[in-house]
């Protein structure tokens, strides 16, 4: 295998980008592969790849356990990931880091811990109308066992929240307000910011589902003074089956274990168990060293390019999508927020969302359709599902000719 091309710090080509990542090299139902679903998972750079095949090839043991000397490499690999992390969303400190599979786990673990030790009958989380389940069942859940209630931010037909809406629902029932940075299914880019200093005011904490933003530019936890980000690795061009859930300190130290076992414990004795401190108290069981470790490569190799210069060469791919979109006759984007995250969502009229999908796999084309696990969204947009292009800083301006390529040619044979 030929080394990686890496970008170049400062300079940003979305052409020498793909170099880096071997599998967009490939063709797919004989067409060369346009991959467009990078909302599901993003694909890895040969760096990636490599520091896990590194990591099993020679360092492989358990973490933290024992006294030899590949399991202090592994440790050391491991915990190096964690503050790799931590710089990387501005965290105070490495210890509000916390290793989950990934964004789900990491709600749950928010739900399950935060939610049945501080909600009570009568207390209130609101999610928005732009959630993902994962946003949304876990609260479900906790609000079953505690009696609590979730409660829905209207979203405007353009598919932002509704701030007007948020202020008239912030009381003094309201404990937390849980948002994604930007949504799956619209690529809205939610005001975090904003939405925090409100719920703030009224005495909330406020939860961040960043799975669909640090991919997209520099996330500082700081900076959003939220109360916990939450993110997964496969979305930012790390490994699956890891992910993070940064909390507040304060909070975290609060917060009873989630899963109990081993890594978690200080003692364990049939009279009482004591737990071990941040971030170990949440970490019960072999963590995927692999993934974390695969995860800090991919924030590495974030590090190497231009970010800003990044977002601008996505944020260039949407506009040039909608100019062409405005093209097609019977093409209806869903949701029209101001800020969108190289996100498009659509529906060509007289063809079902999946027929589309399959018809655009057939010429390499790779998109997501359906509801994107956002149920609540597209029963208030009125619509069964999308089809949703998502972009990422590998694809290029070819790509979204090849998909309007696609596209035209869907219409003339279901047309
Ligand atoms: N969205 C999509 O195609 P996991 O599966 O735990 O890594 O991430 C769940 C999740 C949570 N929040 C948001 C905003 C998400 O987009 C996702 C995953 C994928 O849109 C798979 S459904």
């Amino acid at each position: 295998m030929t080394a990686p091309q890496q970008a170049v710090a400062g300079v940003f080509d979305a052409e020498l980008v793909r170099l880096d990542f071997p599998i967009l090299a490939q063709q797919v139902n004989g067409h060369p592969l346009v991959y467009l679903d990078n909302a599901a998972t993003t694909q890895k750079p040969e760096c990636v790849i490599e520091a896990i095949v590194d990591y099993y090839r020679h360092d492989n043991a358990n973490v933290h356990r024992g006294v030899h000397t590949l399991s202090d490499r592994a440790t050391l690999a491991f915990e190096a990931a964690r503050e790799c992390v931590a710089t990387f969303i501005n965290s105070p400190d490495p210890r509000q880091v916390i290793w989950t599979s990934g964004t789900t786990e990491a709600i749950n673990l928010v739900a399950n811990s935060w939610g049945r030790s501080s909600l009570h009958p009568g207390d209130r989380v609101l999610v928005s109308w732009l959630e993902h389940h994962s946003n949304i069942v876990p609260w479900q859940l906790v609000a079953a066992a505690t009696g609590a209630e979730v409660v829905p931010i209207p979203v405007t037909d353009a598919g932002e929240i509704d701030l007007d809406a948020l202020d008239s629902l912030l009381d003094d029932r309201v404990k937390l307000v849980a948002v994604n940075h930007v949504s799956n299914a619209l690529g809205t880019v939610n005001p975090v910011n904003e939405i925090t200093r409100r719920a703030r005011e009224a005495g909330a904490l406020v939860l961040v589902d960043g799975a669909q933003s640090v991919a997209h530019w520099p996330v500082d936890v700081q900076a959003l003074d939220c109360d916990f980000f939450i993110f997964s690795g496969h979305k930012l061009f790390g490994p699956t089956g890891i992910g993070v859930l940064w909390g507040r300190e304060a909070l975290l130290e609060a917060m009873p274990p989630f899963l109990g076992g081993g890594e978690m414990i200080e003692t364990v004795s049939f009279t009482g168990t004591t737990f071990a401190g941040l971030p170990f108290k949440f970490e019960a069981g072999t963590p995927n060293i692999a993934g974390a470790i695969g995860l800090a490569a991919a924030i590495d190799y974030l590090g190497g390019l231009d970010r800003a210069a990044a977002a601008e060469h996505e944020t260039a791919l949407l506009r040039r999508t909608l100019e062409l979109a405005d093209e097609v006759p019977g093409l209806r984007r869903i949701g029209t927020p101001t800020h969108a995250a190289g996100i498009f969502s659509f529906l060509l009229e007289g063809t079902h969302p999946s027929d589309l999908g399959m018809l655009l796999d057939q010429q390499g084309i790779a998109v997501r359709t359906g509801h994107h696990c956002a149920q609540p969204l597209m029963d208030r947009l009125g619509v069964p599902g999308t089809v949703r292009a998502s972009y990422s800083i590998y694809n290029t301006q070819e790509d979204v000719q090849r998909l309007f390529e696609g596209i035209h040619k869907a219409r003339s044979l279901f047309g």
